[in-house]
């Protein structure tokens, strides 16, 4: 629990609202929207926390298609996380658009309501194929400020690189809802008290541990690796001369599988498939999964990679383009990328 003078209430609790208010402290000329625009996200975190623990009961409620016992239709919760964040933001004039990993386009904010100076873009429930085995899913979203003078938002606003990123983070949907974001001054993690409704302070400053402990990839695609990609993951292991030994953890949530890299060490990867043509650079997407995580995995002390470079560095081209992806703590990542350079010309 945070304990320095400067973060701590006479209780010694520290509420989401109040540490976002304390990070708007550093900039004295703000305008509260990023602030406010961080609040709706945590409250969307909740409602859509609340639902998927619900997600069992589907079948006993009503499923997608049913109405439930309140008599209204029963949603997938897919759809249920998207629109419970657009709905929370379309309406504040903080943003000037929005993009999701759900939506083919950019998402419009209605023209009867004001444009703002900020972009959101997120993936409402990633890892949702998992809900039917009860295992932990999230939502992820990164904020750029808007490029464009006014008006409705453009691709030009969407495309941006990691680079100028104002504030990223994800909920996770576990034996806990957690939420974990930065603003570029660190990462906070915090966790939902369910009694009280409120995301609580238990996480301050996280950093990658610097003692590594596992890898996490999906080894049953090794067969459709490159060379340089599989030398590396025998170097995870132990094999190829190197000091690691690391154990192997994947569940298939990348916020869970990052969430896990954040905290425990190691390194969280999905590299290029050369047996899909249409995985040539691998399953995820750069916007909505790879820029926010390595934004937060960097902010932690870590690094994100697409093998051959910064995530960071990349200017997406378009809206649901992919990416190989490597993040975790900083020196293994790296040895990706050398491997992935010796051997994969
Ligand atoms: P879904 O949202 O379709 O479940 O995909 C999840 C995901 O995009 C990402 O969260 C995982 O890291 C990755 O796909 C898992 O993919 P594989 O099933 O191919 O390992």
């Amino acid at each position: 629990m945070a304990d320095s003078a400067n973060n701590s209430t006479p209780t010694g609790i520290i509420t989401i609202e109040r540490h976002i208010l304390m990070e708007q402290e550093r900039f004295p000329d703000s305008s509260g929207a990023l602030t406010n625009l961080l609040y709706d996200l945590a409250l969307a975190g909740k409602l859509i926390g609340s639902r998927t623990t619900r997600a069992g009961l589907a079948d006993i409620l009503g499923s997608a298609g049913h109405e439930n016992v309140q008599g209204e239709e029963v949603q997938k919760l897919d759809v249920y996380a998207q629109r419970t964040i657009y709905q929370l933001n379309d309406h504040t004039g903080r943003l000037c658009c929005m993009a999701s990993e759900e939506e083919k386009d950019i998402i419009p904010i209605p023209e009867h309501y004001p444009t703002g100076d900020y972009v959101l873009v997120f993936d409402p429930l990633d890892g949702s194929t998992n809900i039917d085995y009860n295992v932990a899913v999230g939502t992820i979203f990164a904020i750029f400020r808007r490029r464009s003078a006014s008006g409705p938002g453009t691709s030009v606003d969407v495309l941006q690189s990691g680079r100028e990123i104002v504030a990223g983070g994800y909920m996770v949907y576990g034996s806990s809802t957690m939420l974990v974001y930065t603003t570029g001054h660190g990462v906070h993690g915090f966790t939902l008290d369910p009694g009280i409704g409120e995301f609580l302070l238990s996480h301050p400053n996280v950093r990658v541990p610097e003692k590594p402990k596992y890898y996490s990839v999906n080894q049953g695609y090794e067969k459709y690796w490159t060379e340089g990609v599989r030398r590396y993951t025998r170097w995870l292991q132990g094999e190829e001369g190197s000091p690691m030994s690391l154990s192997l953890r994947y569940i298939g949530s990348m916020v869970a599988d990052v969430h896990r890299t954040l905290f425990g060490g190691g390194v969280f990867y999905y590299p290029a498939d050369t047996r899909d043509p249409k995985k040539p650079r691998g399953k995820l997407r750069l916007l909505y999964e790879a820029v926010p995580m390595s934004y937060l995995i960097e902010q932690a002390g870590g690094y994100g990679s697409t093998g051959r470079g910064p995530i960071l560095d990349v200017t997406p081209e378009s809206l649901h383009q992919r990416t190989p992806v490597f993040v975790g703590n900083r020196e293994i990542v790296e040895k990706a990328e050398e491997l992935i350079a010796r051997y994969d010309r």
